[in-house]
């Protein structure tokens, strides 16, 4: 344990009684796979409520204010929506607990900055266990594209400018292939390579917005499969890990599902013969987002939504070989190569989705035809 750490591991329990939960915390444990924030369970003496704590990461997330604003201004209009539209479904919104002087997060003396909320009963995988499961998060992902979808954009802060943005994206890594921090350009030259031939492949989306064909909505922007809490029926619960809520094109929502959804195997598997496509799991979300998305969706977004899928694995695979060039300093690691293992297995993603690119696409369209879209 590290000095950083030893801190934290005695305070949590002051920074959770910062905050308006019910009776006195008597546990605090890590929990979680999230590559951002550090979160902990919080169990209390008294109470119907568990709580989640989490430190945000503010090297990662600078306006942790904006950060808090964003999150408090979408959870409190899916509660509104849900209210007025009368959804009685069994799902439910991520909802921040407020500190004792009712502020949305709470600044320790060391400069970190804690979040409360409350702690849904339910369970994140980092892999798809069944068609069913693709199919509600899926429906959970459209359902929450759909109810922001009347919610006023320009109150909504930037928190990560260009955050999907794959030019801004490319224009970083090229800054750390320059400036080869800690040495490791030349071993990483293949994955470079690779990365650089299909550069002018990816801008798509970019295109279709420059010519106005897409609208920019309100997007999650970081819609992996563990970013939904399934319950022990595999009914989605909730859609969590608001911070990235930003304006965006819903064919990055969909993109970066589907990279989690239809690889067989995990985001960051070191044996790249288990990196396959789950064609029957990548049609179940298609068939779940489109019952729920098909009520706001345009022709051109349906058009957008294979650039979509091509796009993230490649930008995902950009992003970790960036941090590995520059040393590491954004993802949480598990080991030295971490960030390299991800990026072969975000790219050998790639591959496969070049292979099977038609049949993709058809699905979409099947699906998109059942609305007359
Ligand atoms: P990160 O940005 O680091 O991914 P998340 O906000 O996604 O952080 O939280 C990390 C993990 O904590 C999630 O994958 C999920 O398992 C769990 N989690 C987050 N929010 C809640 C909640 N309100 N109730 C229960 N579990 C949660
Ligand atoms: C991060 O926070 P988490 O683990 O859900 C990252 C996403 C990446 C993802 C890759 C703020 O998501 O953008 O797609 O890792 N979040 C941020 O697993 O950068
Ligand atoms: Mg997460």
């Amino acid at each position: 344990m590290n000095i950083d750490e030893n801190i934290i591991e005695k305070t949590k329990f002051a920074i959770a009684r910062q905050f308006k939960i019910e009776g006195e915390p008597v546990s605090v444990s890590s929990f979680g796979s999230g590559h951002i924030n550090d979160t902990y369970k919080i169990k209390t003496d008294k109470g119907k409520f568990g709580y989640l704590l989490q430190r945000i990461n503010h090297h990662v997330f600078k306006n942790v204010d904006h950060v808090m604003e964003n999150i408090a201004l979408v959870s409190d209009h899916l509660h509104q929506k849900r209210t007025v539209a009368k959804i009685t479904d069994t799902d439910t919104v991520l909802t921040p607990v407020s500190t004792r002087d009712d502020k949305l997060y709470f600044k320790d003396e060391t400069g970190n900055f804690w979040r409360v909320y409350y702690l849904i009963e339910a369970k994140s995988y980092d892999v798809v266990g069944n068609e069913a499961q693709a199919a509600e998060v899926g429906r959970a992902f459209g359902q929450f594209q759909n109810l922001l979808s009347d919610l006023d954009a320009t109150k909504i802060h930037e928190v990560i400018p260009n955050f999907c943005h794959i030019g801004s994206r490319l224009a970083d890594f090229y800054v750390a292939i320059k400036n080869d921090a800690v040495n490791r350009k030349a071993s990483v030259q293949e994955e470079i390579d690779f990365i650089v031939a299909r550069e002018k492949n990816m801008n798509t989306i970019l295109d279709m917005a420059a010519r106005n064909e897409i609208p920019l909505r309100i997007t999650h922007n970081d819609t992996k499969f563990n970013n939904v809490l399934l319950d022990e029926n595999d009914c989605a619960k909730c859609v969590i890990d608001l911070d990235t809520v930003m304006p965006g094109y819903v064919a990055y929502d969909y993109g970066d599902a589907i990279r989690t959804i239809i690889n067989n195997a995990a985001e960051d598997e070191a044996d790249l013969s288990k990196i396959t496509l789950n064609i029957p799991l990548f049609k179940a979300y298609t068939e779940g987002y489109f019952e729920k998305a098909q009520k706001f969706l345009t022709n051109k977004e349906v058009e957008s939504l294979l650039p979509g899928v091509l796009l993230f694995p490649y930008m995902q695979a950009v992003r970790f070989l960036t941090d590995y060039i520059q040393g590491d300093t954004y993802y949480k690691i598990q080991h030295p190569e971490h960030n390299l293992q991800r990026t072969r297995a975000q790219l050998k993603l790639v591959k496969e989705m070049e292979l099977h690119r038609d049949e993709l696409k058809t699905i979409i369209e099947d699906v998109a035809k059942q609305y007359s879209l």
